[in-house]
């Protein structure tokens, strides 16, 4: 037997020393199957559109990086940016022309991004933007939603998504009750509830910060007038709008949601596409509110690794390709596709689902209508989705293991892809059917 193929025991034990390593066997728990049962697969290596596990079997992949893969896994051209940067150092801890050379690009496709600050992650990213907007306005409440996630800081864990909602979990232990008082959450697409809440707490609002396309309960897209409603009752209010765009920004188009819906927000949140699948994120915004920030202004944000060469080489790589006007034609054509198939596959094998697109992300709800908000998204149907995703996962097309998660489209993947995914889902819905 070919010694790659007869790794399935390698798997297994490497998985097992993993459990007496990390909680869960993993460095970030929604990569533990929990969800939807089964054993983790554990990744060897990945090529475009294609992983593969030390089982030796090979995987079409929806995750990408949760997002950050937008060009798909090991382009060539980011990982030469990488190999050559590296060559260089990796990390100096001073200012480089490279993190120069990325804020060019970011603040060429997100023009409100006046000034901004690299950060290491997503959640850095976000958990900034609230202090920032604190410090700026005097003011201490935030208003978050339901089912959104902006990553593991405390006081945003309140009624998070993703993982946090995976495990339906209503915040996360450990956070002391004061870290999340002042954070006020009221339902997406709501604007009568984000209304009450700055009348019931008038001159005390901070910040609103939203996913401009929810995607950690599931893709869910907003409400005609709701972004347009949040921009005038912040304005109004003068509470600062926070746009999380670290899974939107460059995954909806080369300006993001800010550019697609027409709404020009006082802060914005990066992360995921644009270190090319290396450590990042970014906040930045309105020139006024970001040089509060040291050692312009008083609040105090630092990091190690912010700005790291090997990262904003990697994000240079990525950006710089995503200029050209037709790489998100290509991709919306390609995912337009594949919510179609996956829409008539079920409908063909009478399974109920909602597929939920935006450009190149998409998530099938097993639930007859789309949801247009957390507590909708959570009435759909966990248990046949994990039924839906393990077949799927035996048929060599890997989901995110999770109802609550968004599919990713990378530029690497092809019409065969598209056509070779929507087959294995109709076998998959006639099971999940069963
Ligand atoms: P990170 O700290 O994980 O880099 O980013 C946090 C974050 C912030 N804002 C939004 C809109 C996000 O989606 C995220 C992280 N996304 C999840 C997946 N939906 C990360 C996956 C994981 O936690 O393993």
């Amino acid at each position: 037997m070919d010694d790659f193929a007869a790794a399935g025991a390698r798997t297994a034990a490497l998985f097992k020393e993993a459990e007496g390593l990390f909680p869960g066997g993993v460095n970030s728990p929604v990569r533990a199957f929990r969800a939807v049962g089964g054993d983790p697969i554990v990744v060897r290596a990945a090529r475009g559109a294609r992983l593969s596990d030390l089982d030796g079997r090979e995987f079409l992949d929806y995750v990408g990086s949760w997002g950050a893969l937008i060009l798909g896994h090991a382009d060539p051209e980011v990982v030469a940016a990488i190999q050559q940067r590296a060559s260089a150092g990796t990390s100096y801890g001073m200012p480089t022309p490279d993190e120069v050379e990325l804020a060019r690009l970011v603040r060429a496709a997100v023009p409100t991004m006046e000034r901004m600050r690299f950060v290491s992650s997503g959640t850095e990213a976000s958990m900034s933007a609230i202090r920032v907007a604190r410090g700026f306005t005097g003011r201490d409440k935030i208003v978050k939603f339901a089912g959104c996630y902006h990553g593991h800081a405390d006081p945003l864990l309140a009624q998070a998504g993703s993982g946090v909602a995976t495990f339906g979990l209503p915040s996360s232990a450990g956070v002391p009750a004061a870290a999340v008082a002042d954070t006020l959450v009221a339902q997406y697409n709501d604007l009568e509830a984000v209304r009450a809440l700055f009348a019931a707490n008038p001159g005390a609002i901070a910040a609103v910060i939203v996913e401009p396309v929810a995607a950690n309960m599931g893709v869910v897209p907003p409400a005609a007038g709701f972004l347009e409603g949040l921009r005038a009752i912040t304005s109004q209010e003068g509470a600062l709008l926070i746009f999380d765009e670290v899974i939107t920004g460059f995954r909806l188009g080369w300006g993001g949601a800010q550019a697609r819906y027409g709404i020009a927000p006082d802060l914005t949140c990066l992360g995921k596409i644009i270190g090319g699948g290396l450590p990042v994120g970014a906040y930045g915004g309105r020139r006024d509110v970001i040089e509060t920030v040291a050692p312009l202004g008083p609040v105090y944000q630092a990091g190690t690794l912010s700005g790291n060469p090997l990262a904003m080489a990697a994000g240079a790589a990525t950006l710089r390709r995503l200029t050209d006007p037709s790489f998100y034609a290509r991709l919306d054509a390609l995912t337009s596709c594949l919510a179609l198939g996956l829409t008539q596959a079920a409908a063909e094998v009478g399974v109920l689902v909602s597929v939920t697109r935006a450009a190149s992300m998409l998530t099938v709800f097993f639930t007859a209508d789309p949801p247009h908000d957390y507590a909708a998204a959570s009435a759909a149907d966990a248990t046949r989705f994990a039924r839906f995703f393990r077949t799927m996962l035996s048929r060599g097309v890997l989901l995110p293991p999770s109802q609550f998660e968004a599919w990713f489209v990378s530029a690497s993947h092809t019409e065969e892809d598209i056509a070779h995914t929507v087959e294995a889902a109709r076998a998959a819905f006639a099971e999940a059917a069963a």
